[in-house]
């Protein structure tokens, strides 16, 4: 950790302090706590087991630091609700590791999940996607993926800010939930986050918990993963079990890790991946598991063949440049890049409307089946047409003028029926996205993966096949770009992150983490340029340890 730091000096200004709080956190204490803005989950699990903190820290460190930013200062509204039992439960994985030892790596790690991913009511906090309608809502179980989280011994610290109903309800700014408000952007002041999973990604950028999870149906790992500087794993639809998770459509929608390492990312995904009788769609998966983090070898992109669509690769100049940089560099890694490498359908997969159909009819008969799922809901809504006009009579709370006042998706999804041509629209999207698609793209070229800049056409071939993506941090819009008009909020600025993204068939994942993570080491983007100084929580273990 201090090495980066040292290394970030020399490259970019004004991170002096940061170094500075670094080593005196070293002098002062005679040992190294963990900078909480990067640490990692193998660095915050190493420290656990030799005694140098406790989870109990952890926990009171990322409340001290959720509540330095969400509301006060920069108000990033990152985070909906903080978990009331986190401390009591962080005291008992304390309690059990001094007997028996760690789990494993994620024991007594806190974790925080978007608001569409069921918790324990019993625990104290809801799950509302963002939405007032929800709130209070009793839910009968923890999400599948909260669930194995807790087994692996992780803390759920708390909810996420998103965009409300992971961007179903309407046109309305990205970021924004009825319940949370506006979430920003924490590298440009009052910037736009990207969604879905904004509060995810927000909270993974500058160390308000140890990872995060976020999920996607088009776009809401890869996107807020994208602006952030972060890593994301959208995985395969059916690795990981969508079952508690507010739906937009069991045929696209998946669960993936927000965090700022792809040894992160691999560490979460071992964890929540998984068959799950509750979510028929994980039942395709090949058996068993690995190990994730077994595909972190900075070896990985040897020998490996990458194509690049370019018609995909998107049209900001400075991401393109970087980008070609960095094709450069995957070369000098041993990889061969088949450059352009076009999809057989290119034209047709862009213009198509069929995802739009799918997501529409999906919508309607996806969240009704979760809201007959709930034990309790008391604000009385009872599916998608009560939700209506559930936000036409709490109009101020969220149709809030003049930016959040849609919920067309909503009546559209409800004025909809799965007739013949949702049938026929499942099919195209099935042969646009894979077989002439993705799979098409890396037959025609002899491909291990597709490469491009994350924000090119990449979320959307990804979304209609239900194939996974993985996006690294790449680089940084230059201090001498113009900054949008706020509309709430800033689209592009100075300092705002982008990545690049490897696309691979079903269930690549493994393949796709060693590319990201050869890349990722040969590259170490995320540290050459920090969040903006207001939003980089100044509370650290050393405020903490040993203190009452
Ligand atoms: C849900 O939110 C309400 C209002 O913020 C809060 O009073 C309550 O404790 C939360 N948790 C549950 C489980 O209802
Ligand atoms: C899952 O179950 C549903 C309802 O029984 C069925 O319609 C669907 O085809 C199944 N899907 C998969 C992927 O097995
Ligand atoms: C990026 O690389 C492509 C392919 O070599 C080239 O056509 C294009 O001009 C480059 N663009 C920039 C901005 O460097
Ligand atoms: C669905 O995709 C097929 C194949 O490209 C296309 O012919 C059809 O027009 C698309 N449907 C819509 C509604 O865009
Ligand atoms: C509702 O469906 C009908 C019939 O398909 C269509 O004509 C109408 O435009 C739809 N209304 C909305 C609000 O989507
Ligand atoms: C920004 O700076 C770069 C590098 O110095 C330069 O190439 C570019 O033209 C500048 N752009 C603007 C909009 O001034
Ligand atoms: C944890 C936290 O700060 N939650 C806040 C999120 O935003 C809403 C709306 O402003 C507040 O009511 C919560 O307290």
């Amino acid at each position: 950790m201090l090495k980066r730091l040292t290394f970030l000096a020399s490259a970019v200004a004004g991170i002096t302090l940061l170094v500075t709080s670094s080593l005196a956190t070293a002098a002062s204490a005679e040992i190294t706590f963990p900078d909480l803005y990067e640490a990692s989950i193998a660095e915050l699990q190493d420290g656990l087991e030799k005694g140098h903190f406790s989870s109990v820290d952890l926990v009171k460190a990322y409340f001290a630091r959720i509540e330095e930013v969400n509301l006060q200062g920069p108000a990033l509204r990152a985070v909906i609700e903080t978990n009331p039992s986190a401390l009591q439960q962080a005291a008992e994985l304390d309690a059990e590791r001094k007997l028996h030892g760690p789990r494993g790596p994620l024991h007594g790690i806190p974790i925080i999940v978007k608001d569409n991913i069921a918790t324990l009511h019993s625990e104290g906090m809801n799950t509302t996607a963002g939405s007032f309608a929800l709130l209070g809502s009793v839910v009968p179980r923890d999400a599948t993926v909260a669930a194995k989280l807790r087994a692996a011994g992780a803390i759920i610290l708390g909810k996420a800010n998103l965009s409300e109903w992971a961007n179903f309800r309407g046109n309305v700014p990205s970021g924004f939930s009825g319940r949370g408000g506006q979430a920003t952007n924490p590298y440009l002041q009052n910037a736009d986050p990207s969604g879905s999973s904004s509060g995810s990604a927000i909270s993974a950028a500058i160390g308000l918990a140890a990872g995060t999870l976020g999920s996607e149906t088009d776009g809401s790992i890869l996107s807020p993963s994208n602006k952030n500087n972060l890593v994301g794993i959208k995985p395969t639809v059916g690795l990981t079990s969508r079952a508690g998770v507010v739906p937009i459509s069991s045929h696209q929608d998946t669960v993936g890790p927000i965090v700022r390492s792809v040894a992160d990312a691999a560490a979460i995904l071992t964890v929540i991946a998984g068959r799950d009788p509750l979510d028929n769609f994980t039942l395709a998966q090949p058996e068993p598991v690995p190990d994730f983090s077994k595909a972190l070898n900075p070896f990985a992109l040897k020998g490996a063949r990458l194509g690049i669509p370019r018609s995909f690769q998107g049209s900001d100049p400075n991401i393109i440049a970087a980008f070609n940089a960095s094709v450069e560099i995957i070369k000098s890694l041993g990889a061969t890049i088949v450059d352009p490498a076009e999809f057989p359908d290119a034209a047709e997969i862009r213009k198509s409307g069929n995802e739009t159909i799918v997501l529409t009819d999906d919508f309607k008969v996806d969240v009704n089946n979760y809201i007959a799922g709930l034990l309790e809901v008391p604000t009385g809504v009872k599916n998608l047409a009560d939700l209506i006009q559930f936000n036409i009579d709490h109009a101020d709370e969220e149709l809030i003028p003049p930016f959040y006042t849609d919920q067309s998706q909503f009546i559209a999804s409800e004025n909809s029926t799965m007739d013949a041509a949702y049938f026929a629209a499942l099919a195209a999207d099935k042969d646009l996205g894979q077989t002439r698609g993705i799979d098409g793209t890396l037959k025609e070229f002899n491909l291990d993966a597709i490469l491009l800049p994350t924000n090119g056409f990449t979320a959307g071939p990804a979304a209609i096949a239900g194939y996974p993506v993985i996006t690294v941090p790449l680089g940084f819009q230059p201090d001498n770009l113009t900054a949008t008009a706020a509309n709430p909020t800033i689209s592009n600025g100075p300092g705002i992150p982008f990545g690049i993204a490897f696309m691979g068939t079903a269930f690549s994942e493994f393949k796709l983490v060693g590319f990201a993570f050869a890349y990722e080491q040969a590259t170490h983007n995320r540290l050459k340029r920090l969040a903006f100084p207001a939003a980089i929580p100044k509370t650290q273990l050393k405020d903490i340890v040993g203190k009452h």
